[in-house]
């Protein structure tokens, strides 16, 4: 029995260390089975501070035009389009096999020999996308976020489980301490084995003592499904948290044909509104399609009279 809920047993966070593994295949085993037991699982020494030190200094001239948005306090800033901002973060964290080996895991597509055309038994399997890549820094006094599951964006609903079942999830993050990432500077909150309740459970609030934030130092990971309860915690310190995220998804969390690279954007900014809205331009509730936090038609129709920018539920 591996519930946490209805009275039975509570899940801890599970813990391992990069450093004691130099195995990256034996690693991310521990990882994925730690994952598939609590929904999340802290990597000790998944970077070295060289590494994360030289995100920091590729993020810092970005902060100044880094906008915040609607979800998270004024004292909250997130620098978004991350890869190519820092190749350090692109080629070495977001490329760390471990990490690979994780979501390929969890979120690959596969698809068993199928007749989907007549004689022609078929077989795929789709390996994970990156999904999105941003540095939330939390500054001075800066307020938490809202407890969440990251796959709320993609209007995904699962119903409780026992045991966890593979296929389960449509998403996988990974969020890295560039900067010490604990209780009083706004570490991330984490509800673990709530990757296997109802979505329909009314979900605690944050004095919830199944809640746990781990202290992270830089180089430390928190590898969390999208199931998964969490929440970028309140800063009470005079200095900024920095976390850089990574989300990765099912592979068939696309379009059909790539609409935006398809056409020539001359012609497409001059399409109506409601066309390039159409086309993908825009976002879906409740917040998913951004391009920094904002809806992407500002970044080809300035003129379109009319912004969706942030959250947007009813
Ligand atoms: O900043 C954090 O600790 C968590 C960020 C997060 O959960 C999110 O952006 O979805
Ligand atoms: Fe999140």
């Amino acid at each position: 029995m591996t519930r946490n809920k209805k009275g039975s047993l509570q899940i801890p966070l599970p813990y391992v260390n990069a450093k004691s593994n130099d195995d990256n295949e034996a690693l991310a085993a521990e990882v994925i089975s730690a994952i598939t037991r609590a929904g999340a699982c802290v990597v000790r020494n998944m970077f070295d501070t060289t590494t994360t030190e030289k995100v920091i200094e590729d993020i810092r001239p970005h902060l100044a035009d880094a906008g915040n948005y609607i979800g998270c306090s004024i004292t909250s800033t997130t620098v978004t389009a991350l890869l190519s901002k820092s190749d350090t973060f692109a080629l070495d964290i977001v490329g760390h096999p471990v990490f690979h080996t994780v979501i390929d895991h969890f979120l690959t597509n596969e698809l068993r020999p199928r007749q989907v055309l007549p004689n022609q038994p078929v077989s795929v399997r789709c390996k994970p996308q990156l999904d999105a890549s941003f540095c939330v820094c939390i500054g001075p006094h800066g307020e938490g976020q809202d407890l969440h599951r990251d796959d709320i964006d993609r209007l995904h609903w699962l119903s409780e489980t026992d045991e966890y079942n593979l296929g389960r999830d449509l998403g996988l993050a990974m969020l890295t301490a560039l900067t010490p990432s604990m209780r009083k500077n706004g570490g991330t909150v984490v509800l673990p084995g709530s990757h296997l309740w109802d979505y329909g459970d009314v979900l605690p609030d944050h004095t919830d003592p199944r809640l746990v934030t781990p202290d992270l130092n830089p180089g430390d990971s928190l590898l969390l499904l999208s199931s998964t309860l969490h929440a970028g915690g309140s800063n009470q310190t005079e200095e900024t948290r920095m976390v850089t995220a990574c989300f990765a998804a099912r592979a068939h969390l696309k379009q059909l044909e790539n609409q935006y690279l398809a056409h020539d954007l001359d012609k497409v900014r001059k399409f109506p509104v409601w066309l390039q809205r159409f086309m993908g331009y825009s976002l879906t509730q409740p917040y998913c399609g951004w391009v920094d936090k904002k809806d992407p038609l500002r970044v080809i129709n300035s003129n379109a009279g009319e912004f969706f920018d942030g959250w947007n539920m009813f």
